[in-house]
Order: C-alpha cells, then structure tokens, then sequence
C-alpha cells in the first residue's frame, strides 16, 4: 500500500488536471481515519497553490443520495473560494470528469459553532441561508467508491453555486424544492429529506470540524448535502434549484 501521501498527490491532481483515477482501496483498507488524512492532505495542496478555506460540505445527509451511491454514512469534505462559482454564470465542463449537481441548502455562518451543539445553538450562528445547487465529481473512474475513497476524494466536491443569502428567521425545516435542468423539474424534494431538518447536517457539521481540529468559523460556509438523487450535467443546459420562500439559483454549462 501507498503512503497517505501518495493518495492525496494522486487524487489533487486528478481533481486539477480534471482525470479519472482507478478506485485503490476496493478492499476498504483504509481506516476513515486514513481517508480523512488524505483529504486533508490533498486539500493542503490546494491551499498551498493559494485557495482559501471557506467552509464545510457534508454528504449523505439524505435517504435519497444514500440510496443512489449505495452508502450509508454521513461524510464531509473541505470548501475552497476556487470551487465556488457565481450564481448564474456559465461554466466549461472541460474542467470536470463527470460531473453531476444536487439541490441543497447553504448556511452562512456569524459565529463560530464547535463540538456537540443544540439546535437553538447551531440557529443562533446562522447568519443566513440560501438555496445552493453542488456539482459533484468524483475523481473515480466510472463515478464509483467505497466509503473511505469518497473521503479521501474530498466527498466528491467540485464546485458550488449559492442563491441570494436570506434571513433564517423562517421555517426552513421542510421546505419544497426542485432541481431543475432547462426549466424542466427534474427532481422534486424538500429540505426535510436532510436528516429530517437541515439544521441536524448544520450540527453534524460542528461535530465533524471539532473532532478534525478544524472548527466551523464565522464567515464560513456550510452546504448540508443533496436533498434528491444528484443528475448528470451536459453541455448547453441552464440548471436550477427553486426553493420555496427562498427563490431560485442557477447556472449554465457551456456549449
Ligand atoms: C458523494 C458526495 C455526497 C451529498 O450531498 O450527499 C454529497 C457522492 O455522491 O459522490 O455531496
Ligand atoms: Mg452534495
């Protein structure tokens, strides 16, 4: 077996020259312990060329997105400013292997938030939420990973696109949305399907950053995970999240 290390140059480049790598732990012999040291490794590199960390993303807070990747744990990965693209701007998918998007929620945080958090707590750091689509693109060949793989892969991110920020002084707890790709409705869902409220991914998230040394800051982002099945992207379409009472957020991949 390879040196962590290793892994991480493997997968960072893999994700910046946008190449597919073989999976090379189909025996999960590598602790999630092990995984989180990669993608800590491979995110390192990214801060190294000059990124800057701006949050967390957690990954299968869903039923919908356990069912569709045939995994069953709640996992996280590491934001960069290079991965957020503006909203409503056009993107060339030449930059990505295969990339899919999935309907999520954005939290955008005034406090610090660390360690085992109530939900009054987690509420009370929020400054504001917004609709959010997040492509995915998982440096493995034919989009297929174990567990710790996907970990090391930073869960898959690639880039995120967030909606105008709203005041989270509404219910968000279930609120009805669709991914949608050139103005058809392609998926339908609701923020309830994110562990039941999206604040549980939010608290999840203040867990997983204390125990990595890492805890969420004020300023920082927070995605809580697709709500649907994530759909592939193609080249020449204009896709968007709706959320009911938050709006719409969108982008277009180029010809
Ligand atoms: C892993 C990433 C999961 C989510 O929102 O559940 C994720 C994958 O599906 O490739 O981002
Ligand atoms: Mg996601």
């Amino acid at each position: 077996m390879k040196a962590l290390n290793d892994y991480a140059v493997l997968l960072d480049d893999a994700a910046h020259h946008a190449r597919e790598v073989p999976q090379f732990d189909t025996e999960s012999r590598l602790s999630l312990d092990d995984a989180y040291a990669i993608q800590a490794a491979s995110i390192q590199r990214r801060l190294a060329r000059g990124e800057r960390r701006v949050g967390v993303k957690m990954g299968f807070t869903s039923r919908a997105k356990m069912l569709q990747m045939g995994l069953s744990d709640v996992i996280w990965g590491r934001l960069t400013d290079a991965m957020q693209i503006e909203e409503g701007s056009s993107i060339d998918l030449s930059r990505y292997v295969h990339p899919r998007v999935e309907p999520e929620l954005a939290f955008f945080l005034k406090k610090p938030l660390a360690g085992k958090v109530t939900g009054p707590e987690a509420l009370a750091a929020v400054e504001a939420i917004a609709p959010a689509l997040e492509i995915i693109d998982s440096r493995y060949k034919d989009f297929k990973f174990t567990l710790p793989e996907v970990i090391a892969d930073n869960a898959s991110s690639s880039s995120f696109v967030i909606g105008a920020w709203r005041d989270p002084a509404i219910d968000f707890g279930n609120l009805g949305l669709t991914l949608n790709i050139d103005g058809r409705a392609v998926q339908v869902g609701s923020t309830a399907a994110l562990l039941g409220h999206p604040l549980r991914s939010l608290i999840a998230a203040a867990r997983v950053a204390e125990q990595a040394g890492e805890p969420l800051q004020a300023g920082w982002i927070v995605m809580a995970g697709g709500a649907t099945p994530a759909e592939w992207i193609k080249p020449g379409q204009y896709i968007s999240i709706d959320m009911e009472q938050l709006g719409r957020a969108g982008f277009h991949t180029q010809d």
